[in-house]
Formats: C-alpha cells, sequence, structure tokens
C-alpha cells in the first residue's frame, strides 16, 4: 500500500478539479536560508504562485507525515525549527518511522509530488555533480530522481559550486532534457549564463506545458529540467560571485565538510561571504521560477481541460 501523502484542503480541492498546483521544496526552507528570510521568502514564493494562477503545495515531512500543503503557522515553525532534518528521497521511510521533521530536497520533493499527483514544481537551484566528484563521487540524488520520477522541475539552472558540465552531461545520461526559457545559454542560478549552452530553448509557457505532454506521452518516465535565467536587475557579476563561490568551495574542502552537509555548507558560506547579497539575488529567482511554474502549470491545466 502506498502511503498517504496528507494534502491541504486546497491543495486536495484543486487536485481533484483539475486546476493548476505548483509543488515547492522545503529544504531550502531548513538549509538554504536563514531565519527569518526563509520564512518570508516562502509566504511570498506561495503568493506569486497563487498570483500566476495555480495552488502552492509546499511539501515537508512534519512529524512523521508526508505533507503538501502547509499552514502559516507550520511554514512558520518550520523555518524557525533547529531540529527539521534534511531528506532526500531515500530518507523518507526512516523520517516516517522516527516521527521526524524534515525538509524535503528536490529528490524528495519530487517523489511526494508525484505520489500526490502533482505534476509540476519550482525551486531555486538543483542538486547536481559536485566540483571534484572524480575524487569524491559527490553527485546530488536530484538528478538521479530526475532521471526516473516525470516531475518538470523550474530552477535556475545550476550554481557553480557545482561542476556545471559534468552535471548537464549526466543529465543526458539520465535521459532528462534540459530545457531553457527564453534563452539558448544554460543560466549558472547567480547569473544569467554560464558558458554553456542548454539543449534546448522554448519561449513561451504554452510551448512547455505542450513537451510537458508530449514527453509523458512518449513514456519517458524521466522528468523535465525547465532553466529560468535569474531576472537582470537581480543578477550578481560573474567576477565578484564566482569568487566568492571558489573561496567557500576552498573552506569547504579545508574543514574537510563531506555529503550531505556540503551544499548546506556552502549556501549558508557564501551568504556570508557575500555579504547577504547571494540571499537577496535566491530570493528574486525563486519567486520569478514560481512565476513561470505557475504558468506552466495554468497551460498545462487549460489543455488538460481540452
Ligand atoms: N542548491 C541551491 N539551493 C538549495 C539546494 C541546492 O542553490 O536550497 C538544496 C535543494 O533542496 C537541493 C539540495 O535538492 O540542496 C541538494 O542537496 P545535495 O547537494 O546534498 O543533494
Ligand atoms: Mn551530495
Amino acid at each position: 500500500m502506498k502511503p498517504n501523502v496528507h494534502l491541504s484542503p486546497d491543495v486536495a480541492a484543486a487536485l481533484a478539479a483539475g486546476n493548476p498546483v505548483v509543488a515547492l521544496e522545503s529544504t531550502i526552507i531548513t538549509h538554504g536560508m536563514p531565519f527569518p528570510a526563509n520564512y518570508e521568502t516562502a509566504v511570498d514564493v506561495e503568493d506569486v504562485v497563487r498570483a500566476n494562477g495555480a495552488v502552492p503545495a509546499t511539501i515537508a515531512v512534519i512529524d512523521g507525515q508526508l505533507r503538501a500543503g502547509l499552514s502559516d503557522a507550520e511554514l512558520k515553525a518550520l523555518a524557525a525549527s533547529d531540529g527539521a532534518v534534511k531528506a532526500s528521497g531515500r530518507d523518507l521511510a526512516v523520517a516516517m518511522v522516527k516521527k521526524a521533521t524534515a525538509g524535503t530536497t528536490v529528490s524528495a520533493t519530487m517523489r511526494i509530488a508525484a505520489m500526490a499527483g502533482i505534476e509540476i514544481f519550482a525551486t531555486g537551484g538543483v542538486g547536481g555533480v559536485h566540483r571534484g566528484a572524480e575524487d569524491t563521487f559527490d553527485i546530488s540524488a536530484d538528478l538521479t530522481e530526475l532521471g526516473r520520477t516525470a516531475t518538470t522541475v523550474v530552477c535556475a539552472g545550476v550554481k557553480s559550486i557545482l561542476d556545471i558540465a559534468k552535471t548537464l552531461e549526466y543529465l543526458e545520461t539520465q535521459r532528462v532534457p534540459v530545457i531553457a526559457y527564453g534563452t539558448d545559454d544554460f543560466p549558472a542560478f547567480f547569473t544569467r549564463t554560464s558558458g554553456f549552452k542548454a539543449d534546448h530553448r522554448l519561449d513561451s509557457a504554452e510551448e512547455i506545458a505542450d513537451a510537458m505532454r508530449l514527453h509523458h506521452a512518449l513514456e519517458t518516465g524521466t522528468g523535465l529540467m525547465i532553466a529560468n535565467p535569474i531576472p537582470e536587475e537581480a543578477a550578481l557579476e560573474p567576477a565578484f560571485i564566482d569568487g566568492t563561490i571558489a573561496d567557500a568551495v576552498r573552506e569547504a574542502e579545508e574543514r574537510k565538510i563531506a555529503r550531505k552537509d556540503v551544499t548546506p555548507f556552502l549556501l549558508a558560506r557564501i551568504n556570508e561571504l557575500s555579504k547577504g547579497r547571494s540571499l537577496k539575488a535566491n530570493i528574486a529567482l525563486v519567486k520569478n521560477n514560481a512565476a513561470l511554474a505557475a504558468r506552466i502549470a495554468a497551460a498545462y491545466a487549460r489543455a488538460g481541460k481540452g
């Protein structure tokens, strides 16, 4: 028997009616941003989804329950919590047994969203192949999940804490189409270009919704990555952010930070070293992704209703 995903009333109603729903992850809340910016951003992102015609479903594990759609009080408690763990897809069963509260990574959020019947998901950045992966083997489970779960993930590309070229290669191996929105370039999270081309470019939410439908009709079984560049006015200068990231990566190596602690350490350190500039950019791009995801979800639901 499949474990139940507990839906909030508005998420349940939207799914039952075939109305657009956008999943949102929660590791960005528990391990990606400091309090209270994490809470404020989570609330704002939900509002952006609503303003663009879809119902937001923030996904997390609360006291061992898989949840899609949190109340304001739950969102705040999660954001303020020191005890919430970081759960990727493989950690969910144990989190449920232990009645733990967990922020869900992209891989765990995709899994729960798929079980709930939510096909579109917005986040900031996905995990990927880390720099030095040839020695550490550090490749995020987000990429393997994209290779086996048919969820569309809207992100701002991946940041250069990762090896972007290897991440794109790995997505190719996993049969995940990488579609840049309104640009030929694969964006690098804080900047609009990474120096690498995306596989494909599409220029409207309607075309992306069509591509989703066909990708699933072909029974590929894989997700789609939609790479949405950070808004021009929020983008950081490459020289500044690349230097900051290089410093943070060096520090992580020196301090022997490993495995699931690597990404949270780097995000927090980049925020400190950039004196909050990375956080500001992060907030702007997450909202931008939420808006695009909601418009794709609306187009997808419209076509589904014929
Ligand atoms: N990258 C970001 N912000 C984030 C994450 C990654 O720019 O918040 C989070 C996401 O939840 C992602 C997870 O799924 O980190 C990946 O962790 P790891 O690299 O340990 O797989
Ligand atoms: Mn890792």
